[in-house]
């Protein structure tokens, strides 16, 4: 029955034009991630940093990266191992609307946006996929607080608006979970599973999925 309902739904998103080629429809919600997963007693020694080309390096505790504009998304996710998830539901802040408000005032000659992340982990990507509407840094799924291994307490996020196909779509590993920071840069610096052989363009419908070397 479940198999059923799963080919049905598949058929259905792939009619919509939602179904990046190589892809398959799940309904669970996988964890994927290298290392363990970090354990926070509290957030009082949480910080988020915005580093590298901007105007003003800043810092920011837990209580002040709440207190940023807050947008709900719903974005379907596509891992690169072949797994989507559609329609799923997220909540939390959109780099555009802090750009938008002067909040941070990334430098014209910032290029690209490297994520950091908790034990050193990062991923990057061109400063205009961070810019468009498929990144999120999320603090909620379907209404509550991450689960830990889903990137509590924020996470960066990479989703596909549906039925809108975008340049900057991507797969889920260029959202950073626990993350701790942005840096804007001149230069690209492939993150962790760049350099461990996965796509450094990553684009879902041109399924750019591994690193095929220079
Ligand atoms: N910090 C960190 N974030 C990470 C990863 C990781 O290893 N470390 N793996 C990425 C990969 S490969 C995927 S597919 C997604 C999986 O997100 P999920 O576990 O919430 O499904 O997280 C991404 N973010
Ligand atoms: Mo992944």
């Amino acid at each position: 029955m479940d198999f059923l309902l799963r080919r049905q739904r598949e058929e259905q998103v792939k009619s919509e034009g939602r179904l990046p080629p190589g892809q398959a429809l799940t309904q669970k919600f996988p964890v994927l991630h290298y290392g363990p997963v970090p354990v926070y007693k509290d957030l009082s020694a949480w910080t988020f940093s915005v580093s590298g080309l901007v105007d003003e390096e800043k810092t920011w505790s837990w209580d002040d990266f709440n207190k940023l504009p807050r947008r709900k998304v719903t974005y379907d996710l596509h891992c690169v191992t072949g797994w989507s998830k559609f329609d799923t539901a997220w909540e939390g802040v959109h780099l555009t609307d802090l750009v938008d408000a002067g909040i941070i005032r990334i430098r014209p000659e910032a290029r690209f946006c490297i994520q950091h992340c908790e034990y050193g982990y990062t991923t990057n990507t061109p400063l205009e996929v961070v810019l468009a509407s498929n990144f999120l840094m999320a603090t909620h799924y379907d209404g509550k607080p991450l689960d830990p291994e889903h990137g509590y307490p924020l996470r960066g996020l990479m989703g596909a608006l549906a039925g809108d196909k975008q340049d900057s779509d991507r797969y889920l590993w260029k959202g950073g979970k626990w993350l701790r920071g942005l840096e804007f840069t001149a230069t690209d610096r492939p993150g962790f599973w760049e350099q461990a052989g996965y796509s450094n363009s990553a684009n879902i419908w041109r399924e750019e999925r591994y690193w095929r070397g220079l």
